[in-house]
């Protein structure tokens, strides 16, 4: 197993891989930026190192410093977490040229998925189902781009190759906005990501959005931890998540998963990863994949029991997966609740010094955060600060769960969307299931 390991990452998950690392007896390093001294896994690493001031570009994303510290700490492995560097296919090359363990796929497997065109042609290869559109980069040939969105019918949507989680985007309704739309992503696209490139796919008006969760280890074992629902979002920012899907039937999930665990064998990828697709009719439709351990883990752990940070520890020092594919079934239902620090009323960040807090307890509640009373919430990164997590026998037992849970969590010297959170709770829309990628914006009032 791993000797020691570098925690690349801050807040919740940084805690949350320590916590793992612990468990295996594995040794952890924290590095850390000026503003986060008191972070609570810094406190509980076994060794901290300061790799720069707040901004993310000075400590979290200088690839020279995160480095360093694995070098001068002697460190085997550096675990990315989401976010940051995690997805950037330059850092985890450096790291295995410089020596160390990438926890996470190869930095070509990275690179592929980073590129939404070649992503979705690796997908298309294996089977997996993709949105109807241009197969590919669309070039300035507007008498081919006009067949093209015919034959797919309007609406369509252009993207940003580069772009993913909502950059980079534009609908057209009609062939009279097609050029105008195509050329203005593609200046988009370039001045963001320094890649103009753009494709075009049927516009899908109401999906939900469910990810199925992978986890593959080096000795060709891959299996799939079913999905998660995570179409209550707002402005591409996910609210709550959920494990399983309301609606999606075992035959379905079955299906769908089998796909994706064929073509993560036909790219050999390695580690943990979610193949994002939306949900229409009772169809699925990829649109990317994610290299990285997400945000939302915790519900998918709760109802299969896989613990996935250990699985990808476990992967990173060529171990088998714990488990295979006929040991992986759902008990119950899960729903996470990410908790901000922003105002309720205008989502504007509010940092400030946590001055009570109360966790939520009981049978069934998760409670992934690394505030503390006193802990000082800085305004440099992003604003989420924990994330409640509810088990319960079915999907009825969790969302009572998650009630009583909100209303026991207390956090008083900043503002948090604990409000939000109890609103949705009591939603009937939401409390039917299978609410659409729409529905909290509309419900907020946003166009
Ligand atoms: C779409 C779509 C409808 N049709 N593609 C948003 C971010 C990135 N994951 C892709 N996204 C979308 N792609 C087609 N062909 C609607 C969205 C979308 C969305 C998708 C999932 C979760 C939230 C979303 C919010 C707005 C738009």
């Amino acid at each position: 197993m791993l000797e020691k390991i570098v925690i690349a990452n801050r807040g919740e998950i940084a805690l949350r891989i320590l916590r793992a690392c612990r468990e295996m007896g594995i040794k952890t390093v924290a590095i850390h930026s000026e503003a986060d001294r008191d972070l609570k896994h810094v406190r509980l690493a076994d060794e901290s190192v300061c790799i720069g001031p707040a901004a993310s570009a000075a400590s979290y994303l200088n690839i020279p410093a995160v480095l360093s510290a694995a070098e001068i700490t002697d460190a085997v492995a550096i675990h990315p977490g989401y976010g940051f560097l995690s997805e950037n296919a330059d850092f985890a090359d450096r790291v295995e040229k410089s020596g160390f363990i990438f926890i996470g796929p190869r930095a070509e497997t990275i690179e592929i998925m980073g590129d939404k065109v070649s992503a979705i042609k690796a997908m298309k290869e294996s089977g997996v189902p993709c949105v109807p559109g241009s197969d590919g980069i669309i070039d300035d040939d507007m008498v081919r781009n006009k067949r093209l969105a015919n034959e797919i019918g309007y609406p369509v949507i252009i993207k940003a190759t580069a772009g993913g989680g909502g950059r980079g985007m534009r609908v057209v309704r009609s062939e009279a906005e097609l050029e105008s739309s195509i050329a203005l992503t593609q200046t988009e696209a370039k001045n963001a990501f320094g890649n103009g490139d753009v494709y075009l796919e049927k516009f899908l008006e109401r999906p939900r959005h469910i990810e199925i969760q992978i986890i593959a280890d080096t000795h060709g074992n891959v299996i799939h931890l079913c999905e998660r629902d995570c179409s209550t979002q707002r402005r591409n920012q996910k609210v709550i998540e959920e494990a399983p899907a309301p609606g999606i039937t075992p035959e379905l999930r079955e299906k769908i998963g089998a796909q994706c665990v064929a073509a993560c064998k036909r790219i050999s990828y390695r580690g943990a990863g979610t193949f994002e697709f939306l949900f229409q009719d009772d169809e699925f439709f990829f649109i990317e994949m994610n290299t990285r351990v997400q945000v939302e883990h915790p519900v998918t752990e709760m109802i299969t029991g896989v613990d996935i940070v250990k699985e990808q520890l476990r992967i990173a020092a060529g171990e088998k997966l714990t488990y295979t594919q006929d040991d992986v079934s759902i008990w119950g239902h899960s729903i996470e609740c990410r908790i901000n620090a922003e105002d309720p009323e205008n989502f504007m960040p509010s940092p400030g010094t946590i001055t009570l807090y109360h966790p939520a307890g009981g049978p069934g509640i998760r409670m992934d955060t690394h505030i503390y009373e006193g802990y000082k919430v800085p305004p440099y990164y992003d604003s989420m600060i924990g994330k409640l997590i509810a088990h319960g026998e079915n999907r009825d037992a969790a969302l009572a769960r998650m009630r009583n849970a909100l209303s026991e969590l207390v956090i008083e010297g900043i503002k948090t969307n604990i409000p939000l959170h109890i609103d949705m709770l009591t939603d009937q829309g939401f409390c039917e299931g299978g609410i659409n990628i729409h529905y909290l914006e509309k419900k907020l009032g946003i166009d």
